[in-house]
């Protein structure tokens, strides 16, 4: 069987605890419903948690995807180095997706929780989202970082926070803007999905509507 090799891959990355796997688990539902079928790849030191978690509410219970689409690696070390030094782990796993079924249009990957500076190697992931959240207060865009600076897209999630921490919301969008002038960012509430359309809208404009991988899609507005 030929292999889809140039399926368009989603990288996330962001600090521990900032929203990743749910960002995973509410974007999904909304890819479905626009005909994209995803596949994920849980990325984590020691467990697979994330992955556990997400057969759980993507699969067994939701029935949103199949349960063996979603694989979770256990990587040890470094959080970095198995989705940037050497994502050979990761690239066997996709292919091997790819096996099982060609006709999925999107592979996420989360990876593993860091400290500001998560980059994913270009071999792996074709667009990289990261994601912070307001609960470190508003200073986070500002501070910048590697993943800040370097990604397509910044997701400043759980802003339903915001009001209980003191973090201006006003301030982290105009530092985001500041440190990435020419690069999207946009503010998430996972705990809702409010913010969750616009941050499908911009992976779909992105990532796959130039690849004309996006099937019975409804036309986006402009
Ligand atoms: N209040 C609130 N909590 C959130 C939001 N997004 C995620 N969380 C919670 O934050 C915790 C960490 O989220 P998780 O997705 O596991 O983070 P990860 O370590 O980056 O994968 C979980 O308890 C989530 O339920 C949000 O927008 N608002
Ligand atoms: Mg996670």
């Amino acid at each position: 069987m030929e292999l889809q090799t140039n399926i368009p891959k989603l990288g996330i990355g962001g600090p521990v605890g900032s929203g990743k796997t749910r960002l995973i688990e509410v974007l999904v539902p909304v890819l479905k419903n626009r005909g994209i079928r995803c596949g994920i790849i849980s990325n984590d030191v020691i467990s697979k948690e994330d992955a556990q978690r997400m057969q759980r509410t993507l699969a067994t219970e939701s029935k949103l995807m199949p349960e063996d689409l979603i694989i979770g690696l256990a990587t040890g070390g470094c959080p970095h180095t198995a989705v940037r030094e050497d994502p050979s782990i990761n690239l066997a796993v996709i292919e091997e997706m790819q096996q099982k079924d060609p006709s999925l249009d999107l592979i996420i990957i989360e990876s593993g929780g860091d400290n500001v500076m998560t980059t994913f190697s270009p071999a792996l992931a074709d667009y990289f989202i990261y994601i912070i959240d307001v609960s470190g207060g508003d200073k986070y865009p500002r501070k910048g970082g590697l993943g800040i600076q370097t990604c397509d897209l910044l997701v400043i999630n759980k802003i339903d926070l915001a009001p209980h921490i003191g973090a201006s919301l006003e301030v982290m969008d105009h530092d985001a803007k500041k440190i990435r002038p020419d690069k999207p960012h946009h503010f998430l509430n996972c705990k809702t999905g409010e913010g969750i359309e616009k941050v499908a809208d911009q992976i779909i404009n992105d990532l796959l509507f130039d690849k004309e991988l996006v099937k019975n899609t409804s036309k986006l507005s402009s």
